[in-house]
């Protein structure tokens, strides 16, 4: 039985997460630390910086988690458009399951429909959980793409990841809001100043935010097949594009009929900001003990830029300086 102060106590017979639950609550207090962005402490691993819960996760799925082909895994850094991509996807893969007008998507918040990998692993005390599920899972992680096992991300049959990043500079502001509504009212505001240094030094969850990305990046580069890398700002422009390029990623392309009927178009609609933002499911404050956060949490603006109305010169400028120089020369960058 773990007995960790950094995690919940975890009941498990089976020797081999007992191992994995051991090696982790001895890990953890001997890794650099840093306050977090809450009330929570960020512990650096394997380069990244990352509250305890998901490094726990990370290594439950290195040392038990089976892959199966039709495993589909949505990837992003916080605050890039999570949200957003678990719902394209999700009715994406189940567009022929559902009527639009009576989708899950209406009754469900995308974080619900769609689990995150590194915290449901942890279900039980074991991978159980998952092991369940029926094929194709969709799972979503924030985790990088290091990180993961080398027979994920190795073997080109074994799983396929659908990755979304977005301009650092809206990341950094939608994670200074959405921080300032998780922190105890006892506690004062992050000042955006603050915020701004410890996301430029890179200490953000799952951060430093540049190498998360260019970790998916370069993977892209590396296995096209393997894993799909989109920005938040193309699938604004763009989102019927994007969808179809989604949809022939996952090997489920749109057939002549569903571009006749509009398929591709009624995805947009429904996952649009405008949609989701506005149902009910989406406008509920309340939240549960599992989750400090409720479901309206989860869409404040959804615009691209919003950052001209936060940011001062003198920070846009160091912004994008770390941006250009951590991005020199691979091919991509945030225009
Ligand atoms: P997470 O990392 O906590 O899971 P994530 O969904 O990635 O959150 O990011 C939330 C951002 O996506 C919010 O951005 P903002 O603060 O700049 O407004 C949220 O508004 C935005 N968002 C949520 N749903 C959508 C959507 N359907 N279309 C576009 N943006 C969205």
């Amino acid at each position: 039985m773990e007995t960790s102060k950094f995690f919940p106590i975890v009941e498990t017979q089976d020797e081999g997460y007992q191992k994995t639950f051991k090696n982790c609550a001895e890990l953890v207090p001997t890794l650099p630390r840093s306050k977090g962005w809450w009330l929570d402490e960020l512990f650096q691993y394997q380069g990244f910086w990352m509250s305890s819960f998901p490094i726990r996760g990370s290594m439950l799925i290195n040392d038990h988690f089976k892959p199966r082909p039709t495993d589909i895994i949505v990837a992003t850094s916080p605050k890039c458009g999570t949200t957003w991509l678990r719902a394209l996807v999700f009715s994406i893969i189940n567009r022929a399951s559902f009527d639009f007008n009576d989708h899950p998507l209406r009754k469900l918040n995308p974080q619900e429909l769609v689990l995150l990998f590194e915290g449901h692993i942890h279900k039980d005390g074991s991978t159980s959980f998952l092991d369940e599920l029926p094929s194709p899972r969709l799972l979503s992680t924030h985790i990088p793409y290091s990180l993961f096992p080398k027979r994920m991300t190795d073997d080109t049959s074994a799983c396929r990841f659908v990755y979304i990043c977005r301009d650092p500079k809206d990341v950094l502001v939608s994670k200074w809001h959405f921080s300032n509504k998780l922190r105890p009212k006892e506690v004062p505001p992050l000042s955006l100043e603050e915020a701004f240094d410890l996301f430029c030094k890179g200490v953000s969850h799952y951060g430093p935010f540049w190498d998360h990305v260019l970790g998916y990046w370069k993977a892209s580069v590396d296995s096209p097949k393997k894993v799909l890398f989109l920005t938040y700002e193309d699938v604004k422009k763009e989102p019927v594009g994007c969808v179809r390029k989604v949809a022939e990623f996952l090997g489920v392309p749109f057939s002549p009929e569903e571009e006749n009927k509009k398929t591709v178009e009624e995805i947009v609609k429904l996952c649009s900001f405008e949609s989701l933002s506005n149902l009910d499911v989406n406008k509920s404050v309340a939240k549960r003990s599992e989750r400090p956060v409720s479901n309206s949490d989860f869409f404040r603006k959804g615009e691209v830029g919003d950052w001209v109305n936060h940011l001062s010169p003198e920070m846009v400028e160091k912004m994008n300086q770390i941006t250009e120089q951590k991005l020199q020369g691979i091919g991509f960058n945030f225009h």
